[in-house]
């Protein structure tokens, strides 16, 4: 495959590869799609922040009740000297609360793709709590990826939160578990944040603000292919559409073409009919039961669980299973 110059000076070999090659393979599979990792660039990561800000956008509102509540309980739980190992984790908001409850935290290790973000965001952590070990890895967490030999004597808690798990595919949902069970080890406990299933107005507004802010971090990915791959994506062709798939209890987001065009991506010609999608995004829902039941298929065992007032949001708290 053809690495535009200006793409290869830019980023590594490996990682450019890695993009080009799942993007050119999601746009000529049927029916088009790509990887919802590829959304947090810089740009992408700002966008989510100023999602998590939006009136509709109750996710992170009722998780950060729910945190704010309970996150001594959630603490109680966690070994004696202990490493705080968060996938995925944007602006670290989340882990402050965990972090202000649990006095046996050393160390934080926060793990996220978005390598400039997290990068910043360390940086503010340090400032904030000068006295705890803050590590940050950039990696892609549904690879393998190694945790820093710093935390060899540490007890280990991992936290996902943000319902982050509901982005991924049922297999893949369990094949990060099972990856989250192996890093963490016997000992440890894993703390998720899952969004419940709900009335479909509350759910597909969250995905459909007035604002407009999630129509342009859905448009954003193309962007990104625009620059980082030599793409000629024209924007004002693709229009964002977000739907609740009740059968699948899923959020499905796609870029709509308006018309019927050909695109360039890494020297490749990609058709699009008119009406034509590609979709980016899937947001499971969860019922309490449908969660407990992919832990313990994923070798963990659900310990506590706490939700907000409306019961819209839930925070789990797993053991590796004996
Ligand atoms: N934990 C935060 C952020 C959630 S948004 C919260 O609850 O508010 C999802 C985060 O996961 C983003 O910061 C994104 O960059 C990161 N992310 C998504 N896919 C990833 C992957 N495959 N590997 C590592 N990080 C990923
Ligand atoms: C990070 N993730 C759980 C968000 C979600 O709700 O699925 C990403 C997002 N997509 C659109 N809005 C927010």
């Amino acid at each position: 495959m053809r690495i535009p110059s200006v793409v290869a000076r830019h980023l590594s070999e490996d990682r450019y590869s890695a993009f080009a090659r799942d993007v050119i393979e999601g746009l000529t599979a049927r029916p088009k799609r790509l990887s919802p990792k590829y959304f947090y660039d810089e740009a992408g990561s700002r966008l989510f922040e100023e999602i998590t800000a939006l009136p509709e956008y109750y996710p992170t509102r009722c998780e950060l009740a729910i945190l704010s509540a309970h996150a001594s309980a959630m603490a109680r739980l966690f070994p004696a000297q202990t490493a705080l190992i968060e996938f995925g984790s944007g602006s670290s908001r989340k882990a402050r609360l965990m972090l202000d409850a649990a006095p046996s935290v050393a160390a934080y290790v926060p793990v996220d793709i978005s390598s400039k973000w997290l990068a910043e965001e360390a940086e503010r952590l340090r400032r904030d709590y000068p006295r705890l070990a803050v590590l940050p890895v950039a990696a892609d967490f549904t690879q393998d990826f190694r945790l820093p030999r710093s935390i060899a004597s540490l007890g280990r808690a991992g936290f996902f939160p943000g319902s982050t798990i509901g982005n991924f595919e049922a297999h893949q949902a369990r094949a990060f578990l099972q990856h989250a069970a192996r890093i963490l080890g016997e000992d440890a406990v894993l703390i998720v944040g899952i969004d419940l299933v709900k009335d479909e107005g509350t759910l597909t507004a969250a995905y459909n603000d007035a604002a407009g802010v999630t129509a342009r971090f859905n448009l954003n990915l193309l962007t990104r292919i625009n620059r980082e791959l030599g793409a000629d994506f024209d924007l004002k062709s693709f229009s964002h559409q977000a739907f609740y798939n009740r059968e699948r209890a899923r959020i499905e987001m796609h870029l709509v073409s308006r018309v019927r065009q050909r695109v360039s991506v890494c020297g490749r010609t990609i058709e699009l009919g008119e009406c034509e999608t590609i979709h980016t995004e899937n947001s499971y829902k969860f019922t309490a039961d449908s969660f407990g039941a992919l832990a313990r298929c994923s070798g963990w065992a659900p310990v506590a669980a706490w939700t907000d007032a409306d019961g819209y949001f839930s925070v789990q708290a797993l053991r590796v299973a004996k």
